[in-house]
């Protein structure tokens, strides 16, 4: 017989871990597959399953009776319990406990994934596949997965097991082979590990696109975004307070070639109020105990505990770290991206000076209540470091210039003004210098300026975030996650879905998660949350409760908004039910900074200060007429807080639409920040707000495996016992499917291509090895006669 028309190429096997090894075939050799003892002791043990006891954890157990709707169980240790029936489910074999790739799960249920990504983390394999995402579960110790060896070993591939070192590297090769950019996506709530996470990928591509230096210049930008956008919160001791997106650029010889951060809305209210057990960001503290001696005296510098700003919090370290050796690490930061050692020392000052805002104080000098800012040590230090007379700084905090007609009037301020006036312009300082800071550190990655090759993005955005009271910032937050998840949905499943309509195969359509008509709520004009709020920010009168007002009256009937008590809403997110306080909210998004406050930063003798100020008046659109008649007094209008947002998530992404997304998602174990601790129902309520569970839920319920038809006929075409009579590749393939009765349930023939449940070629790939064997021997042995 003639094999020269067969496919004996088995690189392309959707198996690639079985390959075609002719000497050592023996006829026991598909039993031998069989006989593996562990699946037979799987099998002959009485099977176990999963029931969930009354604090909502899931144990093992073996169901001792059922009767009608309930049974009973034996769990470890000879306890009992009665359960509903339909809250019993089938455990896995133990053959499959720890596996790799959650798809690989016989039973694919919540208690499933969740003892296998326990018994995963238990043995420290934090990474675990869930289909084409990687799941990250949080070691909070140091584990040894990292460093060179590591890289090494994946690089050159000789470990597969699931990493970020692993994704990575996908995201290198397709960036090479097709020539698409790439995205790393990594979501998760705070604490998670998506910081960590992210910078164990820089570190891949690192080592494997270095060479120029600037990979190392690349590096070095994470400590110092650290010390300026993170800050120790109640859930993280190291938690990004802004989102950021850093792109990678590789240049034809897919080496690192520069590098583009972009930061999203920094939370800048820390900066003059956090909540108790919290700090404000951790520069200030590294200042403060860091600062050699030269600097503090110049900067006036006391210790943390003077600051009014750093005092509320009463705390002043976090365990573990020490603020005085990491002002060093960030400082030598600065020198490596070319911060001048001048530019540092005001960098520095805007930071001291920020400090001092927050001692000055004020003093009643009417019987109206108006204040005027103390003349002490506070003002004097604030207008030395910004180099602006103290006079005027002075005034620019107790007063307010307005326009009435053709008349300029001075108003004075009451306490709560000027304390709003200070702690506004305190805000806009750390603000305007955390942006200047990203700006110079891009000019400085930038090298090549004319851009030839490709890019890798890791986006390391804040998750979904639910707390007892929730504001103007878990709004933002909300709203950005909604999008990412519908980009999420998009590619993983929409897209699955058209290829299937693409070839005209008949698929009902598993029903995902889309959470457009969530979007909507926010995004639709005029009468969605957002343009809502913007309205609002403008009218002159509006206030949080009109403004909770509103909404209740126009978005009631959408299902995803429901009107709560007093100002607060609720939005059904698809992370879940979240309720907002609207107080402070008209506030925060129209996040107007005085045009006092702007003029007397312009009048400043210091750079920094000069460059703000200009910065402000670009992006303040027009003074608003009429402003005495403001409540807020505000002078000067620019785009809203919310709306500068959208249009920055926009264009994340269209640019992210562009590229080829790999997804990590990162799990928190726990909420101590703890090792070994893994609550079941933290980690099932992450699994359930990221889409892990419904990602593979779809995967396994489409049509995993595909061959076009031609490749099906000719990888198969040989194993046919009765001649097609038309030897197109349908015809052939169809024959092939009926000779060897695959279930009708199981396949999908397409215009182009064939498309296979899960496993159902396995039957296929045996026979085919065997016959191929057969054949292969029956060659040797013909050969051996004629030898
Ligand atoms: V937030 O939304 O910015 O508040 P992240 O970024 O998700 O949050 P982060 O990466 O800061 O969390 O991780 C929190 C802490 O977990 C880190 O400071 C580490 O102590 C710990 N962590 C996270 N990932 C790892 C890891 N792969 N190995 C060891 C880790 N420790
Ligand atoms: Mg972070």
């Amino acid at each position: 017989g003639s094999v020269g028309n067969m496919d004996l190429n088995n690189d392309d096997s959707p198996y690639s871990n079985q390959t075609v090894s002719v000497p050592a075939l023996s006829p026991s050799h598909t039993e031998s597959r069989w006989s593996d003892t562990s699946f037979y002791a799987a099998k002959k043990k009485k099977l176990q399953y999963w029931c969930q006891l009354p604090g909502g954890n899931w144990a093992l157990g073996k169901i001792l009776s059922t009767t009608g709707s309930e049974s009973v169980l034996s769990l470890p240790e000879g306890k009992t319990i009665k359960v509903n029936s339909d809250s019993v489910l089938p455990a896995n074999p133990d053959i499959l406990d720890g596996v790799d790739d959650l798809m690989q799960l016989s039973y694919l249920h919540e208690p499933s994934v969740l003892y296998n990504l326990q018994y995963r983390y238990n043995q420290d394999m934090i990474y675990t596949k869930a289909g084409p995402v990687l799941v990250a579960v949080n070691p909070f110790k140091e584990v040894s997965l990292y460093g060179n060896d590591y890289i090494e070993a994946y690089r050159l591939k000789s470990l597969e097991s699931p990493h970020v070192y692993a994704i990575t590297d996908t995201a290198i090769k397709e960036m090479i082979r097709d020539e698409v950019n790439q995205s790393i996506i990594i979501s998760g709530e705070s604490g998670a590990g998506k910081t960590e996470t992210a910078k164990i990928a820089m570190q891949y591509l690192a080592a494997l696109g270095g060479g120029s230096g600037i990979e190392y210049e690349i590096l070095k930008t994470n400590p110092i975004l650290e010390a300026f956008g993170n800050a120790k919160t109640s859930r993280n001791d190291n938690s990004s307070r802004f989102g950021k997106l850093i792109e990678i650029h590789f240049s034809g010889a897919g080496k690192i070639s520069g590098a583009k951060i972009q930061t999203f809305l920094l939370e800048k209210s820390r900066v003059v109020q956090c909540a108790e057990g919290e700090r404000s960001y951790h520069i200030f503290y590294q200042l403060c105990a860091g600062a050699p001696s030269t600097l503090r005296e110049k900067l006036n510098l006391k210790n943390v505990n003077e600051y009014k700003y750093l005092k509320q919090s009463s705390c002043y370290s976090i365990a573990g770290v020490d603020d005085a050796e990491r002002f060093h690490t960030v400082t030598e930061a600065l020198d490596i991206v070319h911060i001048s050692k001048e530019d540092q020392d005001s960098v520095f000052a805007m930071l001291a000076a920020v400090l001092w805002l927050g001692n000055i104080s004020f003093t009643v000098i009417d019987n109206e209540n108006h204040v005027e800012a103390v003349s002490d040590e506070g003002l004097d230090n604030v207008s030395k470091l910004i180099g602006c007379d103290v006079v005027a700084l002075k005034l620019a905090l107790s007063t307010r210039k307005m326009r009435v007609g053709n008349d300029n009037i001075v108003q004075k301020l009451t306490l709560s003004q000027a304390i709003d006036a200070r702690d506004a312009l305190a805000k806009s300082l750390y603000a305007c210098l955390f942006e200047w800071l990203v700006e110079q550190i891009n000019l400085s990655l930038e090298v090549g300026k004319r851009r030839t090759g490709r890019s890798i993005s890791i986006l390391d955005i804040y998750g979904f975030e639910s707390f007892d009271r929730n504001s103007f910032e878990q709004f933002c937050i909300n709203y950005a996650n909604e999008r990412l998840q519908q980009h999420f949905n998009r590619h993983l499943f929409k897209l699955e879905q058209e290829e299937y309509i693409q070839d005209g195969i008949d698929w009902a359509k598993v029903d995902f998660e889309d959470n457009q008509d969530c979007l909507n709520l926010f995004e639709r004009k005029p009468l969605g949350l957002l343009s809502l709020l913007d309205e609002e920010s403008t009218f002159p009168n509006g206030s949080d409760l009109t403004f909770a007002n509103k909404l209740k009256q126009h978005l009631n009937s959408n299902p995803c908004f429901r009107g709560e008590r007093d100002k607060a809403f609720s939005v059904f997110h698809y992370a879940g039910e979240v309720t907002y306080d609207t107080t402070g909210f008209l506030e925060k998004n129209r996040d107007l900074l005085h045009l006092d406050s702007i003029q007397l930063l312009s009048s400043c003798k210091c750079k920094l200060p000069q460059i703000f100020a200009s910065n402000m008046l670009i992006q303040s659109e027009k003074p608003v007429v009429g402003a005495l008649h403001r409540s807020g007094g505000a002078d000067s209008q620019k785009l809203s807080v919310a709306m500068k947002f959208k249009s920055q998530l926009f264009q994340l992404m269209q640019r992210l639409e562009n590229t080829t997304p790999h997804f990590i998602r990162c799990i928190k174990p726990n909420s101590l920040q703890r090792p070994g601790t893994y609550e079941q129902a933290l980690v099932l309520q992450q699994l359930r707000c990221c889409g892990v569970l419904e990602v593979v839920r779809i995967s396994r319920s489409g049509y995993p495996t595909r061959m076009s038809h031609q490749k099906f006929a000719r990888r198969y075409g040989f194993l046919l016992l009765e001649s097609v009579s038309s030897q197109d590749p349908l015809s052939v393939s169809v024959a092939i499917l009926h000779q060897f009765n695959i279930l009708p349930d199981m396949y999908q023939v397409g215009y182009t291509k064939l498309f296979f449940r899960t496993g159902q070629i396995g039957v296929l790939e045996d026979t085919r090895n065997r016959t191929l064997h057969g054949i292969l021997r029956m060659q040797s042995c013909f050969r051996g006669h004629h030898a």
